[in-house]
Parts: C-alpha cells; structure tokens; sequence
C-alpha cells in the first residue's frame, strides 16, 4: 500500500474500490465544445439565448476536423466516455441543403456511430436542435401559437426520437435524449398560460407518438430560467418541466447554469431522487449568468458529485457536460471539464462518507464538522494522479494538446 492510500485506508476508505467506481460512471462528453455550437449546416451564427464568445484559433469546420479533435483530446480523458451529439451535427452529404430537420434520418449519424465504436465509446446520447434555424419564429417553437412552425419543430422533436432510438439500438443500451427549447419572451408577456399549454401539448405529440422504440431512450427536459434576448419569461420552465416529468414518466434534466444565482442543483438532486428513476445533468459553471464556462473543480462541483456517490445515485444519474468556451484552445478547454468531472467524482468517492452519515444521525455535528474540515487535507493529489495513471495517463494534457494546436489547429 502507497502512503497515501494508508492515509484514506485509516479513515477506512479503500482507494483501489473508489477508483473501479468512478472509472465506472459515464460520463456524456458534449461534440459541441469543438466547434462553438455551429453544427455543420452552414449555421454561422449561434441563437437561441445562449453565445459563444471568443475567437481562438482552429474552430473545427468539418465532420472529418471535429472527429479528429475529439479523438485526440477524448484519448487525455480519463473514465468511460459516451459521446452527446446535437441534430445539427448530421452529416447530410449529397442532401446538404435538400433536406431540413423535419427530415432527419439515422442515417446521416451512422459515421457518428462507427466514429465512436472506433473509439470504443460507450454509446451516443442526443439531441434534437431547436435553436439557430430559419424555423424558429419570434423566439418560439414547439410553444409557437403558428401552427405551421409549431409542428415543424413536433416533426424534428420525433424524427429526433426515432434517431436516438436507433443509436441506443446500435450500442445496447437506450440514448439519452434531451429536450431544450429556446422560447420565451424578451419582454413581459400578456399570456404566460397559453404557450405553455402548447408547449405541453406539443411535447405529448413527439413523445406519444409511436415510431420509436422506447426501449432504447430515456427522454429528458431541460428547463431554464432565462436566456439573453428571451429575459422576461422561459415557457419552459422548472416549475413546468419537473411537474411534466413526473406526470409524463420521463426525467428532468438539471442544467448547473439554468436556475437563479443563489440556487444549487447539488441541493435539487436529492430531492429529486426521492421521486424519479432517473435524473440527468447538464455539468456546466455559470458566471455571473449562463455562460457555460468550462467546469472547474469548484465546491459546487464537489457537491453536485457527493450528491450522487454518497447517495448511490450513480445509476440513477446520467451525467451530461455542457459548456463551450471558444475563447481558448477548445480542447484543453474540453478536456479540462470532463478532468474537473472526473476529480470531483473521485474526490467524493474518496470521503469517509459513511462515517460522516452516521455523526449526523448521531446528532453528532461537532464529529461530522470535524470529519469534514479533516477529510479536505486528505493526500487527493496522489490518489488522483494514480487514477490516472492507471488509466494509462498522466497529469499533463497541456503539452499534447498544446502540440496538436501547433500541428493541426494552426494550419486551418
Ligand atoms: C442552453 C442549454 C442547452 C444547450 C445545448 C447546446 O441553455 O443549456 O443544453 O447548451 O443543448
Ligand atoms: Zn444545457
């Protein structure tokens, strides 16, 4: 045994045990932190409420660019990975500019599917994409009163589940799909009923709607409190996404940068597992608004992840990263967050849990302040450095990285 794991080992925490539980857990790495959210539908310009600022070099414009970023930065992540795509992502080839996203089929993600058994990922998660797109009408959607545009986005909201159903079906284990809209309202609205009972109702057309096979997806909603251009009302809200979920028997998803800014969602995963099967996330860090920096391995990161170790909720929780810098090299920025992920989950697997657990049950606050203050000078730095090396890795990602932007990034 290392000093360092005889350190935990007198708490009576078995290091090599944590390290087999955290290597375990997927972790859903978003495409999009690659190439700015633009997709490759000749979008150039992000909307929806959400931006990306910055303009470092060597974007990756193509499917053939994207795959080769990600491949080389998913190589410095440690843990088992799957891999999130938007419908933007589609790889329309001949039927560029023919088809629209009422039309999407499987088959233009079937290289994302073979890219990423290549990679000997875990599977694909999806989303359908509702934003940055012609169809998107006075910032409204699937909530929009014009009925044309409304079941536009019904139809992408479908074809999307069908596509996800037979990515699951491809790796055996059913697609995350998850439902984000951009509507709202910039100033203050005359009705907040109304578009929101169409939201409602738009929602039982794609998820009731029979061409898919269930079996293979897990469908969740993602609620905001606000976006840039849409301040005064989100249609879909928290409030109306936690009550559909749970009538609908489907999930909520909790992105870390959608609620106030006194709020955590650390605090709302426990709640919620009182009552669902499943929750899912969107790990992002909100400064001082939805920004989706990149995740660091903050205290509220740490929380999020002792939520779901010491509760036991990994199988429970499907863990999604969302933030997308583009103002620094995008894979170190990529690989980065899902690094941050990683720490915080070892870090809460690697804390006398149990113990502290029953101080409070004790009544016992002064042992449980203790245990907390003492289990913060535990050696983590040599445990997480052996995680990586197991794995093959070690500390510096920077250097690779750094060297492929000078070889690869800069020439585009
Ligand atoms: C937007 C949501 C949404 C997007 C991605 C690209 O505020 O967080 O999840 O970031 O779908
Ligand atoms: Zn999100």
């Amino acid at each position: 045994m290392e000093n360092f794991e005889k350190e935990y080992a007198k708490l009576g925490i078995d290091v090599k045990k944590a390290f087999a539980r955290v290597r375990n857990i997927p972790i859903s790495v978003h495409c999009w932190q690659g190439d700015d959210v633009l997709g490759f539908e000749g979008v150039s310009k992000l909307e929806g409420g959400i931006q990306t600022t910055g303009n470092y070099l060597g974007r990756a414009r193509t499917p053939e660019e994207l795959f080769a970023d990600i491949e080389k930065c998913f190589a410095y992540m440690p843990g088992k990975k799957r891999l999130n795509l938007h419908a933007c992502y589609a790889i329309l080839g001949e039927e560029q500019g023919k088809v629209d996203r009422d039309q999407y089929k499987f088959e233009y993600f079937k290289p994302w599917v073979d890219f990423a058994k290549r990679l000997g990922l875990d599977g694909i998660d999806f989303n359908p994409t509702f934003f940055a797109h012609r169809r998107v009408k006075d910032n409204l959607t699937l909530s929009s009163p014009d009925e044309e545009t409304r079941k536009f986005w019904v139809e992408h909201g479908r074809r999307s589940l069908e596509i996800a159903s037979r990515l699951g079906k491809e790796f055996g284990k059913p697609c995350f799909v998850n439902i984000w809209i951009p509507d709202g309202f910039k100033d203050v609205p005359a009705d907040r009923l109304t578009p929101r009972l169409r939201l409602k109702k738009s929602l039982d057309e794609i998820i009731d709607w029979p061409g898919y096979d269930k079996k293979f997806v897990t469908i969740g909603v993602e609620s905001k409190v606000f976006g840039i251009g849409v301040e005064s009302c989100t249609v879909g809200s928290s409030e109306f996404y936690q009550n559909y979920a749970a009538r609908k028997g489907i999930c909520c998803l909790m992105d870390t940068g959608h609620y106030h800014p006194t709020e955590v969602v650390s605090d709302k995963i426990p709640s919620l597992l009182c009552f669902y099967d499943h929750i899912a996330l969107h790990v992002s860090r909100p400064v001082r608004w939805d920004s989706d920096h990149v995740i660091i391995f903050d205290d509220e990161l740490k929380e999020v992840a002792k939520e779901i170790i010491r509760n036991n909720a990994e199988e429970k929780m499907i863990i999604g990263l969302d933030y997308f810098d583009a103002s620094i090299n995008r894979l170190l920025a990529w690989t980065t967050g899902e690094r941050s992920m990683e720490k915080a989950l070892l870090y809460a697997a690697l804390l006398p849990n149990e113990e502290m657990k029953k101080a409070q049950d004790e009544g016992d606050f002064t042992k449980l302040l203790y245990l907390q203050e003492h289990a913060k000078m535990l050696p983590f730095a040599d445990a997480w450095n052996a995680y990586l090396k197991e794995q093959g890795l070690e500390e510096d990602y920077y250097s690779p990285l750094k060297e492929y932007e000078e070889e690869v990034l800069q020439k585009r």
